[in-house]
């Protein structure tokens, strides 16, 4: 038996609402924040920064699953509570990765709930936000193939949430001059085996704030229906993962030549 969350089952794509963004409709949705909320000066900085520009939602991290259990582990609640704020002043939808689903009542203002690549597998997690009626943007393993990721999805899906969001964030290969390896492949891979959207994550899958943009591009132009960016007001002070957030100058430049990249893939060539 085919998957739900296969082509096989449903032919047309899943087009998911949120606020004033869409997520599938063959349009670009571009995501962008900081990896963490650290304090109210620097979320208000990009967020009201970030408004000015297309951007599409507003992501940013209360709830850090860090590697070392001494790195910051993220402001929690009040970080949350932050994050209402700068949707509130920017009207930009928002998204943000919950670790424990005995945290849910606290996103009861946060628009996409983030399943974090270190917990694509965390199926009881899973199963919960199947029955939970927001969007969830899944991330993909670092470890984990194509298959397992939809596996995953179905886990979710199958409890009754169909809106779902795939996002491939880079894998672990023997790579060591960037964190991860993008897996461009995974873009036309998905969305030829899947009805869900699926986005692109060049600031992990890279780990290098250089390469971000011109990942990027490669991303919309495999197809994507979004991007994934970690901006920062001041990333050589940033808390967590300031070597690949961009500022927004950055961004700025970014949103410009991926918007220029989303009109020529979705611009229908008159035929002879
Ligand atoms: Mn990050």
């Amino acid at each position: 038996m085919g998957l739900l969350v296969s082509r096989e089952e449903k032919k047309e794509d899943t087009i998911i609402k949120v606020g004033n963004a869409t997520i599938g409709d063959g349009s670009l949705c571009i995501i962008a924040g900081p990896c963490t909320i650290e304090n109210p000066d620097q979320l208000n900085e990009v967020a009201e920064g970030l408004a000015k520009t297309s951007v599409n939602i507003l992501r940013g991290g209360a709830y850090k699953p860090r590697t070392s259990s001494y790195s910051f582990q993220g402001m929690g609640k009040e970080g949350l509570d932050l994050l209402s704020r700068a949707k509130e002043l920017t009207g930009l939808p928002t998204v943000s990765e919950i670790v424990d689903i005995a945290d849910l009542s606290l996103f009861d203002d946060v628009d996409i709930l983030q399943v974090g690549a270190k917990n694509m597998q965390n199926y009881a997690l899973l199963k919960e936000l199947g029955r939970q009626d927001k969007p969830v943007l899944l991330k993909r393993g670092w470890a984990n193939t194509i298959d397992e990721f939809l596996e995953s999805a179905e886990y979710i899906y199958r409890e009754g949430n169909h809106n779902i969001i795939l996002c491939e964030r880079g894998i672990r290969t023997f790579e060591t001059s960037t964190r991860n390896s993008f897996d461009i492949n995974a873009i036309p891979l998905l969305k030829e085996r899947s009805h869900l959207p699926v986005i692109g994550d060049p600031s992990h899958g890279t780990g290098v704030a250089r390469l971000v943009l011109p990942v990027s591009l490669a991303i919309v132009a495999a197809g994507a229906d979004g991007l994934m960016i970690e901006v920062h007001n001041n990333p050589e002070c940033a808390l967590c993962d300031g070597f690949q957030s961009i500022t927004l100058e950055e961004f700025k430049l970014l949103e410009n030549r991926t918007r220029t990249y989303e009109k020529i893939r979705n611009f229908n060539f008159p035929s002879l």
